[in-house]
């Protein structure tokens, strides 16, 4: 994008100039789109005028980066209440491609990008790529799926304006991913990190070792909560370096937030997308350091501008600057949505809890399901974990000791007691896309 205030720096790649623009630089441009953004949706989104006229706010009341928590918030509900183009800001001839993204229940929600809209939002994987060392001599195989789903086409936009070789597979056929995957040298995998942990089985059981058969340098996982533990094994057992990569339709896609190589949280393009912190029951922002739902608005995106979206993904921002030099904010690894909190005999839990005890025990496959039930009154919480054909063959007492093992690494990190079974290797459900790892039998059986 053009419009910094900074023409060059040297020794950055230019892409990431606005990566290292000063906080008060930063935040005089927020300031100039946030108050362009609040006039945009005034005028053209007739809900926000309403919300707006109900709590006595104009467009001119936003003075500061402060006065934006005079605005009311948008959720996806109003998303799926105005759909299908109820929120829409441009003109039906400016816009150039719908995505959609449909959630648990009820209608889906589409968002409206024009080409600026597409601009941004490659931008912002563009700009992630950079900050995990990826360019133009990169091969980039986007195995995100293609489709009204953001990952497979906002990797494709991005990874091109980078300059990458893109390899269009989509998700799905996975001998055929691997076979291209070695045979054209692909040096980065873009998919969902269950997607991976997929690939990863499969090259196992053909024989293909990644350090010594690919040229497979990077991944850039995401679209589903991972753990840091999860990253560790993926690193060790292929020696490729995982990035995450954060993002969602509503906001554009992919490419919101990315990690950069120190791996300590994920840095925002907040150049385009505004984030805050807000308590999710007060509705008061919340400090840096301190973990909340984290909202978004969209300062530059014309097709379905967003004001203070609530995204239901916890996070915090974290204080201080990175050791990388970037000065642009970083939120903590999303870890948890507020709707993928299980409520277990009072106890709050979230399933990367769970994913973080059980990697942290040699011999668990990162292969689990959570099964959640209710007998009379009382919550059971069952954790089924697969583990490699030699584990399952080891004598009782082994698989007793490994079982007890796993249930005391979990408990210690949840708090509550947990029934752990070991079940043989392939025996979960697996998923191109984004994988559910909960079954909640209580909801099912309302
Ligand atoms: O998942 C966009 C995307 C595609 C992001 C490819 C990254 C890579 P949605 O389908 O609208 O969009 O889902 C958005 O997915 O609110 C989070 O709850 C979750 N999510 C996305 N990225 C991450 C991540 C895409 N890196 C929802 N870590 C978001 C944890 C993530 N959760």
């Amino acid at each position: 994008m053009s419009n910094f205030p900074i023409d060059t720096m040297s020794g950055v790649d230019p892409v990431s100039i606005p990566d290292f623009m000063s906080p008060e630089g930063m935040r005089a441009l927020q300031l100039t789109k946030l108050k362009k953004l609040v006039k945009t949706c005034y005028e053209r989104v007739p809900l926000t005028r309403r919300r707006m006229d109900e709590k006595g706010v104009k467009p001119e009341d936003i003075k500061t980066l402060e006065d934006i928590k005079l605005l009311p918030f948008m959720m996806k509900t109003d998303l799926r209440d105005e759909y299908p183009l109820g929120l829409t800001a441009a003109p039906m001839s400016e816009v150039v491609r719908f995505h959609c993204s449909s959630g648990t229940t009820g209608k889906p929600i589409v968002i409206c990008n024009t080409k600026n809209d597409i601009e941004v939002w490659s931008d912002g994987v563009a700009r992630s790529l950079a900050m995990d060392g990826i360019g133009k001599d990169d091969i980039l195989q986007v195995s995100y799926g293609y489709g009204l789903f953001t990952g497979g086409l906002g990797l494709h936009y991005g990874g091109e304006l980078r300059g990458c070789t893109v390899l269009p597979t989509s998700g799905g056929n996975t001998d055929r991913q691997l076979m291209l995957m070695r045979d054209l040298g692909v040096t980065v995998i873009a998919c969902t990190p269950s997607y991976f942990i997929h690939l990863m089985d499969e090259a196992q059981k053909k024989g293909i070792d990644f350090r010594r058969d690919m040229k497979l340098k990077h991944g850039i996982f995401g679209a589903e909560p991972w753990t840091d533990e999860m990253r560790e094994r993926i690193e060790c057992e292929t020696g490729i370096e995982a990035h995450d990569i954060y993002g969602l339709t509503e906001i554009s896609g992919p490419g919101v937030a990315s990690s950069c190589g120190c791996h300590e949280g994920l840095h925002v393009f907040e150049d385009h997308f505004y984030p805050e912190i807000i308590d999710p029951d007060t509705l008061e922002p919340l400090p840096d350091g301190e973990w909340g739902e984290l909202v978004f608005s969209t300062l530059d995106r014309t097709g379905t501008p967003m004001l203070r979206y609530r995204t239901r993904d916890i996070t915090r921002i974290i204080p201080g600057v990175c050791k990388c030099g970037r000065t642009i904010r970083r939120i903590d690894r999303i870890s948890a949505r507020s709707d993928d909190m299980l409520i277990i005999r009072g106890v709050n839990v979230f399933p990367s809890q769970i994913e973080a005890g059980l990697m942290s025990v040699d011999k668990a496959l990162p292969h689990y399901h959570i099964y959640v039930d209710r007998e009379g009154d009382l919550d059971n919480l069952e954790v089924k974990i697969e583990v490699t054909s030699e584990t399952i063959s080891d004598d009782i007492k082994s698989l007793e000791l490994l079982r007890r093992n796993i249930a005391a690494a979990i408990q210690k990190i949840i708090n509550i007691s947990i029934k752990v079974t070991l079940v043989e290797p392939n025996s979960l459900p697996r998923s191109e896309g984004k994988l559910n790892r909960v079954t909640d039998y209580r909801k099912i059986k309302k």
